[in-house]
């Protein structure tokens, strides 16, 4: 009895603790108490507010090791760079701004680059808003493909062995894929020549051969002008149900560089045939002007009647017949393209029309015998083309023309620019009375026309304004297009909002003009080479004056022509 009373009065010792009662009576231990649950909050939520900064910083820390590591990286290569390039460019690159902006273009193409290589490995594009691939090209891993040549050049040797280690052990043509011929020979048999050029690495000839075995099917038409279409496992090929049945004028014609180029390189002359068949039958009936519209009958090769253009679906044709005849060495074998160009040439005049009241001079697009006043950024490559073609012109007055028409074109071009609010131009324009030039379809995904003409007439002319124009054009680009991963298109020039696509031809192109237009013009001279117009070099190798290309000449280029260590700035050159 008295332990559980004892008991009972224990229980009451502690619960009694709990009775408010008891602390109404004490106020010295209620204020205590008070003190004590004021002290272990105030605990307890600091703890909670630590831990949560703490946490915070850890995150904002692990950014900034990425940051710092990418940064790290590309310093790295910028620095063993600059010191192997300077300690050699010295006595070719006088000017320090040029040499300036040489590295600015090569600090951007290395964040082009690492953006692709982090987030779209192997992929054809980048998507740099989304941060992940696209597949755009079948998986050809165009960007990859694309950017060899421009890393080589640039002297990225890290890049591009990686990049080669990619080629030889995950690039896979074997697909059950529907392929643009035109988009897959620029691009991927162009990029693949043009890296053997440069490196004389025996695996990208292979690879070229490889894809180029696969399109050869399309040139099996009843007249020889190619569908456009075709699937690399299968060969079945066909156009774009688009097109009406009909062929496209560029992408007909634009493979005669790559094909003629692997005839010399393999010794075997399928492929220069498949092409060259395509320039002799067009050039049966070709007209007095020298234009062709953009689509033809791939069974009877009669144009149908439709947009002529040195914009989107002529270009390049008109590009190819000059180019061809560089490559040709300007031979008699070759003739043929020259006189088709020049008739082309003359055509362009008759399109040629001034704006006002700034007399702008521009390109304008001919259906039927009506000319419409619009011109696409596209047509921009015409400058760059005609200033290389001006030389070639037996008479010096024409020549003397057509130079300062490159001139006038060019000065339109940059103008394109110039006059929107983010300084990067339009897709196209349209020219009116009394108001010069407008933008028509108002997206800049980054194309490289106009910086190609830039870097054509600085290299011809050596007038420096156009290295001055090029170098806005990047500042634009700098400012409006990179992100933190990678490059954008605008999809509007007006109001700078971006899209989300980094295109291959940006890393093989606008990239590669930009960086030539600052170097030394010993890199890539244009008396050895011939850029393609995805602007992939291709080494011109002798010809005869029948055109053939025999054994000793493929087994010449077969060689290495430079070693990847050896290489630096000036490297590109025989002289
Ligand atoms: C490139 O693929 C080539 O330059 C082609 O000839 C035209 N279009 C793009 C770039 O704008």
């Amino acid at each position: 009895m008295a332990r559980s009373k004892q008991v009972a009065s224990g229980h009451h010792g502690i619960w009694k603790y709990f009775n408010p009662a008891y602390y109404l009576r004490r106020p010295r231990r209620l204020a205590l108490l008070f003190f004590l649950f004021l002290s272990v909050s105030m605990v307890v939520w600091d703890r909670q507010t630590l831990s949560r900064d703490y946490q915070l910083e850890v995150s904002k820390l692990n950014e900034e090791v990425l940051r710092l590591q990418l940064l790290l990286e590309d310093v790295k290569s910028v620095v063993a760079e600059d010191v192997s390039v300077n300690s050699t460019l010295k006595d070719v690159q006088e000017d320090p701004v040029d040499a300036q902006r040489m590295q600015r273009v090569k600090e951007a193409m290395l964040h082009a680059w690492s953006s692709y290589e982090k987030y779209a490995w192997g992929q054809d594009e980048l998507q740099p808003q989304t941060k992940d691939g696209v597949d755009s090209f079948g998986g050809l891993g165009a960007t990859m493909i694309d950017a060899l040549d421009t890393l080589y050049i640039m002297g990225l040797d890290e890049q591009f062995q990686k990049a080669r280690e990619w080629v030889a052990t995950s690039l896979d043509f074997d697909k059950d894929y529907d392929a643009s011929m035109f988009e897959t020979t620029i691009r991927v048999v162009g990029g693949l020549l043009s890296s053997y050029d440069l490196s004389g690495d025996k695996l990208f000839l292979d690879k070229a051969k490889d894809i180029a075995d696969r399109l050869l099917p399309a040139w099996d038409t009843p007249s020889g002008i190619p569908y456009n279409i075709i699937n690399l496992r299968h060969g079945n090929a066909h156009n774009p149900t688009w097109a009406g049945g009909d062929s496209i004028l560029a992408d007909s014609g634009t493979e005669q560089l790559e094909f003629i180029a692997l005839s010399q390189r393999t010794g075997d002359p399928k492929y220069q045939q498949k092409v060259e068949k395509v320039i002799s039958v067009l050039n049966k009936n070709f007209p007095a002007d020298g234009l062709l519209p953009i689509y033809i009958s791939p069974e009877t090769a009669n144009p149908s009647h439709s947009t002529i253009t040195f914009g989107a679906m002529g270009d390049s044709f008109y590009e190819y017949l000059l180019k061809v005849w560089v490559f040709g060495s300007k031979t008699l074998s070759v003739k043929h393209y020259r006189d088709m160009w020049e008739k082309s040439m003359n055509g362009l005049v008759s399109l040629v029309k001034k704006s006002t009241p700034s007399s702008f001079t521009y390109i304008c697009e001919k259906s039927g015998n009506s000319l419409s006043d619009k011109m696409d950024e596209l047509a921009c490559f015409a400058p760059g083309m005609l200033a290389l073609g001006a030389s070639g012109y037996d008479d010096p007055a024409e020549a003397k023309k057509f130079l300062s028409l490159a001139e006038e074109l060019a000065w339109t071009c940059y103008n394109f620019y110039e006059s929107t609010p983010t300084k990067l131009a339009g897709e196209n324009y349209f020219f009116n009375s009394g108001s010069d030039m407008s933008v028509g379809t108002s997206w800049n995904i980054l194309r490289p026309e106009t910086v190609e003409s830039l870097f054509y007439l600085w290299r011809l002319t050596g007038n420096k304004t156009y290295q001055d124009w090029g170098w806005n054009i990047f500042e634009a680009f700098e400012k409006n297009s990179r992100i933190e991963s990678g490059y954008v298109g605008l999809k509007d020039v007006n109001t700078g909002v971006k899209d989300n696509k980094m295109q291959s031809f940006f890393l093989a192109e606008t990239l590669k003009y930009l960086y030539l237009l600052f170097s030394p013009t010993t890199v890539i001279p244009l008396d050895e080479w011939v850029f393609n117009t995805e602007a992939h070099p291709l080494k011109i190798v002798p010809w005869n004056d029948q055109g053939n290309l025999g054994q000793s000449t493929a087994v010449q280029q077969r060689k290495p022509t430079i070693r990847l260590r050896q290489r630096r700035i000036g490297r590109m050159t025989n002289k």
